[in-house]
C-alpha cells in the first residue's frame, strides 16, 4: 500500500523539472536512442510517450538479447475532433517519412504516430505545429484533448459547443515556454528566453507541479451523447431551449482505469453537480481543476484520479469547494439528460446545402496493404475535394462539406481502394472499437486492435444466424483494465487480464449511462464467441419489446443470464 504522506516520485520529477523542461534538450543532442527515464514522465506532457516494439522484444528475447527497439508514440491533441484535409496530408506524411506508416485515430479525437526515432521526434512535432496543430498537453497530468460532438452542423447549439470547447482548451493550456524552446524554436537561437514582458514563468492554473493525475472534459448534448460525457473528469451536457444553449449541467469524477487486483480502484461514471451559464463554464472548469489540483491524492498515482477525490469526500464536500474557489454558490442541475447517441456514419445533410460523410474506419487505424489502401483513399480525397476532416470518438472520421454532386465521386474513390462504405459494414462491427493495445502499449497484456475484425467475423455469423444482424449494440475491446476503448460501459466489454484471455462485462448501454458487470472472467479469446452466442439466444428469447442487448443484460442480471445461457448452450 502506498504511504499516504509520501509524495510520488514523479511528483519531484514534475517539481524539478523548470516547468517540463528537465533534461530533455541534453537527451534531444545525445546519441542514445532513448530518453532518461525521468524524461519519459515529463515527454507526456509534450505528447510524446516512449515505446518499444513489443513484437520484437519478445523476438529478440527469444534470441536471448535483451535489447529493445524504442521509438516514440506522438498524439496531436485535436479539439473537438476538428482538423483541415491539409492537416490530414500533414500526418500521413509524417507517419509514411518518420512513422511506421500507419496513422490511429483515437478514442478521444485525436490522432496518434507510432514508430518515431528519438532523432526524428523535433521534426515531427515541429511540423505537427507548422500545421497550426500541437502536442501539447495531449497526455500527462493536465487538461488533455477536450471532446466535443463532431457533427458539422452550423446550427447555434453546435457553434456553441465548437465555442466552449476553444474555449476550454485555451484557458486551461499549460502556460510554459518549454515546449515552444525543446520543439519550435529555431535550435540555432540559443538561450532559454523568459516569457514576454521578463517575468519568471508561472503555471497560473496549474502551479509548478501540474495536476496529480491526466484530467479530461467532454461537451455533449442530450440527444447525442457520442463523446460519452460521463467517462471524463469533467464534462458539459447543453441545456437546450429555443435552439439556443441556456447552459450546461456539469458533471464530474468520471474515468475507467481500475487494477483489478488493488480493491481501492474502480471505474466510475461522472456524478451531475451543476448547472451553469456558456459565460460561467470556464471559471467553473477551473475552480474543479484547482480543487483536484489542491486536494488530489499525489501519493498514490493509482488513485488519484478525481474519480477518487470526490468518492473519498463526497460530492457535497466537492461541489462546496468548487463554489469556494469558484466564488459564488452554483445552480441545481437541470432535468435534462443524455438520451440519444449518433455514431455519426453513413451520408447526412448539414444544413447549408453541402453533405457530410461519416466513414467507419475500422478501430481507428489508417494503413496501405495490398487491398485496403486507407491512406491512399483519404489522401485522393482531400487532395480532390478538399473536405473538413472531423475524428469522431468512435475513431471513425467524418468528412464535411463535400458538395452534393461530388458524392457518388467520393464513393468511387473508396471503393477503388478496397475499403467498404460504412453501410456495407454490419452493424456489429460499426458500433465495435479497440485500443491500440500490442505491439505498441507497453501496458498491454492481450492484443486488442489486432484480433477484434476476427471476433468480428465470427460474431457476424452467430447474429445472422440468430436473426440479430440489424441489432446496436457496442461491443469494446481492450488489452487490458485501463480501459482506453470504454469497455466498461458498453453493451459487451472485452477487457484484457492475461494473455489471450479477457474478462467479459455486460450490461453497460450504447448511451454511455450505465457500467456493465463480469460476466465472466479469463475467457480465451478464442471462447468469446461461444461464450456470447447462448446469452445472444436468451436475449433473442426473453428480450421485451425494443429492449437492447445490454437493458436485457442488465434486467436478467449475472445469474439468470448465466442459467439461461446454460440452457441454450446444451442445445
Ligand atoms: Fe489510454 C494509458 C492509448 C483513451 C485510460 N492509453 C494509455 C497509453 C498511453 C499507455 C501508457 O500509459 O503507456 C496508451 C498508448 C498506446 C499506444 O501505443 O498508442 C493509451 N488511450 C489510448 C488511446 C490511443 C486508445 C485508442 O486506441 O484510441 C486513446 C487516446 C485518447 C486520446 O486521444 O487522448 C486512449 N485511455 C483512453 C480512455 C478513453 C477516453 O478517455 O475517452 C481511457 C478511459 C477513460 C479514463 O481516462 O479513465 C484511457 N489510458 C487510460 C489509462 C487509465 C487511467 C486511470 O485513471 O487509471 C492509462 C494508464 C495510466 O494512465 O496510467 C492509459
Ligand atoms: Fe494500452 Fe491498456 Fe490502453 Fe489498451 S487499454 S491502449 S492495452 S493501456
Amino acid at each position: 500500500m502506498a504511504d499516504e504522506t509520501k509524495l510520488n516520485p514523479v511528483e519531484s520529477i514534475k517539481s524539478e523539472s523548470d516547468f517540463l523542461r528537465g533534461s530533455i534538450l541534453d537527451d534531444l543532442s545525445s546519441d542514445s536512442d532513448h530518453f532518461a527515464k525521468p524524461n519519459t514522465q515529463l515527454l507526456k506532457f509534450h505528447g510524446t510517450y516512449q515505446q518499444d516494439n513489443r513484437d520484437q522484444r519478445n523476438k529478440k528475447e527469444g534470441e536471448g538479447k535483451s535489447s529493445k527497439q524504442i521509438s516514440m508514440m506522438t498524439r496531436t491533441r485535436i479539439p473537438g475532433g476538428r482538423l483541415t484535409s491539409e492537416q490530414m496530408i500533414a500526418h500521413l506524411d509524417l507517419c509514411d517519412t518518420l512513422g511506421n506508416a500507419t496513422l490511429k485515430c483515437t478514442t478521444r479525437q485525436a490522432l496518434q504516430l507510432h514508430g518515431i526515432l528519438k532523432e526524428n521526434l523535433r521534426a515531427t512535432i515541429k511540423k505537427i505545429n507548422d500545421v497550426q496543430l500541437s502536442t501539447l498537453a495531449a497526455c500527462g497530468d493536465v487538461n488533455r484533448n477536450v471532446m466535443c460532438c463532431p457533427s458539422p452542423v452550423n446550427d447555434p447549439v453546435h457553434q456553441e459547443m465548437r465555442r466552449l470547447t476553444d474555449a476550454l482548451k485555451d484557458h486551461l493550456a499549460p502556460r510554459t515556454q518549454a515546449y515552444y524552446e525543446l520543439w519550435i524554436r529555431d535550435e540555432s537561437t540559443g538561450e532559454k528566453q523568459l516569457v514576454a514582458g521578463g517575468e519568471p514563468e508561472h503555471e497560473p492554473i496549474y502551479g509548478p507541479t501540474y495536476l496529480p493525475r491526466k484530467f479530461k472534459i467532454a461537451v455533449a448534448l442530450p440527444e447525442d451523447n457520442c463523446v460519452d460525457i460521463y467517462t471524463n473528469d469533467l464534462g458539459f451536457l447543453a441545456v437546450i431551449r429555443d435552439g439556443q444553449v441556456i447552459g450546461y449541467n456539469v458533471s464530474v469524477g468520471g474515468g475507467l482505469g481500475t487494477t483489478p487486483s488493488a480493491a481501492k480502484t474502480f471505474p466510475a461514471l461522472a456524478k451531475r453537480m451543476a448547472f451553469v451559464t456558456p459565460e460561467e463554464a470556464c471559471a467553473v472548469a477551473e475552480a474543479v481543476v484547482k480543487v483536484q489540483r489542491d486536494f488530489g491524492n499525489r501519493a498514490d498515482r493509482k488513485t488519484a484520479r478525481l474519480k477518487y477525490l470526490i468518492a473519498d469526500k463526497g460530492l457535497d464536500w466537492f461541489r462546496a469547494k468548487v463554489e469556494e474557489y469558484y466564488g459564488a454558490a452554483l445552480a441545481d442541475c437541470t432535468d435534462d439528460e443524455v438520451h440519444g447517441f449518433d455514431d455519426h456514419l453513413g451520408w447526412q445533410d448539414q444544413g447549408d446545402g453541402r453533405l457530410c460523410y461519416g466513414w467507419n474506419v475500422e478501430n481507428g487505424r489508417l494503413y496501405d496493404s495490398d487491398d485496403r489502401r486507407w491512406k491512399a483513399a483519404i489522401r485522393e480525397i482531400c487532395s480532390q475535394f478538399s473536405p473538413g476532416i472531423h475524428l469522431t470518438a468512435h475513431q471513425s472520421i467524418l468528412l464535411t462539406n463535400i458538395d452534393p454532386e461530388d458524392r457518388s465521386n467520393v464513393e468511387a474513390v473508396i471503393r477503388k481502394h478496397g475499403l467498404p462504405l460504412s453501410e456495407d459494414i454490419s452493424t456489429v462491427r460499426r458500433w465495435s472499437m479497440a485500443c491500440v493495445a500490442l505491439p505498441t502499449c507497453g501496458l498491454a497484456v492481450t492484443e486488442s486492435e489486432r484480433v477484434l475484425p476476427q471476433l468480428m467475423d465470427r460474431l457476424e455469423i452467430e447474429l445472422s444466424k440468430l436473426g440479430l444482424e440489424k441489432e446496436a449494440f457496442t461491443v469494446r475491446m481492450t488489452g487490458c483494465p485501463n480501459g482506453c476503448a470504454r469497455p466498461y460501459n458498453a453493451d459487451i466489454g472485452l477487457v484484457g487480464k492475461t494473455k489471450d484471455k479477457y474478462t467479459i462485462f455486460l450490461g453497460g448501454q450504447l448511451l454511455g449511462t450505465r457500467l456493465g458487470s463480469i460476466y465472466q472472467d479469463v475467457v480465451h479469446f478464442d471462447d468469446i464467441c461461444k461464450t456470447l452466442t447462448p446469452v445472444f439466444v436468451a436475449f433473442k428469447e426473453h428480450r421485451q419489446s425494443g429492449e437492447s442487448f445490454g437493458d436485457f443484460c442488465d434486467r436478467m442480471g449475472n445469474d439468470k443470464l448465466h442459467e439461461l445461457s446454460g440452457q441454450y448452450a446444451e442445445v
